[in-house]
């Protein structure tokens, strides 16, 4: 709390002690907090105004991650910022043989994490601030507190440098992005192993062991109190967008 900037504390503050309702984004501004830890954040990405692009975008939001409380979020992201020209224009997540490739980087040392995904730590403002995304939306999620810190304290374990890695002999990671669940065999997994000292080279290379963004948001809850945030339970998949779909959402502006 002590760092907390006034204006946002103020909000937080509202939060606590009013019924979560959907307040006026003129009231907040563009970098307004979701009000609890364990919210989760929905976000669009700036490429629906491109044609060219749309093909690959996803139906519904393209993004989600959880609130984590001081302006702070945990999410699984793929980096495709940084990924090379070729990577780039490689017609992903059509081209299977890239989502292979990406799979296979972002799950064995020495490619960079940062450049082929992972589960991490990123400020707020990264959904926020307009660069990537052009539009985001907040939920909170209908059980207690105390199961929403659980959650939080679940993902956080994940995206924390401490886990071993195929190819390295040093646990100094986190949590690969994983490609090959959406793009591939179409599901969702979660797992509760939580000491980095018990993995075994097969965990490691395994779906289970990394998480797409709306897996992790997903596996946080369903890991630790059992509820299903997937609205759409018929696919596999959990998309964000399904997420939004579930029945224990309730979605706010920001
Ligand atoms: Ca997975
Ligand atoms: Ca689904």
């Amino acid at each position: 709390m002590i760092e907390v900037r006034w204006k946002p504390l103020v909000l937080i503050a509202v939060g606590m002690f009013l019924a979560p309702v959907t307040l006026a984004p003129s009231a907040l501004g563009a970098a307004s907090a979701p009000m609890y830890k364990g919210d989760v954040i929905y976000a669009e990405a700036n490429h629906n105004d491109n044609e060219k692009k749309k093909k690959n975008d996803l139906p519904g939001w393209d993004h989600a991650a959880l609130y984590i409380g001081n302006y702070r979020i945990v999410e699984a992201d793929p980096h495709m910022e940084n990924w090379s020209k070729d990577e780039k224009k490689g017609n992903y997540p059509f081209n299977i043989s890239l989502v292979l490739e990406l799979h296979y980087r972002s799950y064995h040392a020495p490619y960079d994490q940062n450049h082929y995904g992972k589960v991490e730590y990123s400020p707020l403002s990264e959904i926020t601030s307009g660069e990537y995304y052009q539009d985001f939306l907040y939920a909170w999620v209908k059980v207690k507190q105390e199961d929403r810190d659980q959650a939080v304290r679940w993902a956080e374990m994940r995206a924390k440098p401490q886990w071993p890695r195929l190819n390295s002999s040093t646990k100094n990671y986190s949590r690969p992005f994983d490609y090959l669940s959406p793009w591939v065999i179409h599901s969702k997994q979660y797992e509760n192993w939580n000491d980095p000292d018990e993995i075994t080279e097969w965990q490691m290379s395994i779906p289970r062991y990394g998480y797409y963004c709306s897996e992790l948001v997903w596996a946080a809850y369903r890991a630790t109190i059992g509820i299903n945030l997937d609205g759409r339970p018929l696919t596999p998949v959990v998309w964000p967008s399904d997420i939004e779909a579930s029945s224990y959402t309730v979605e706010y502006e920001p």
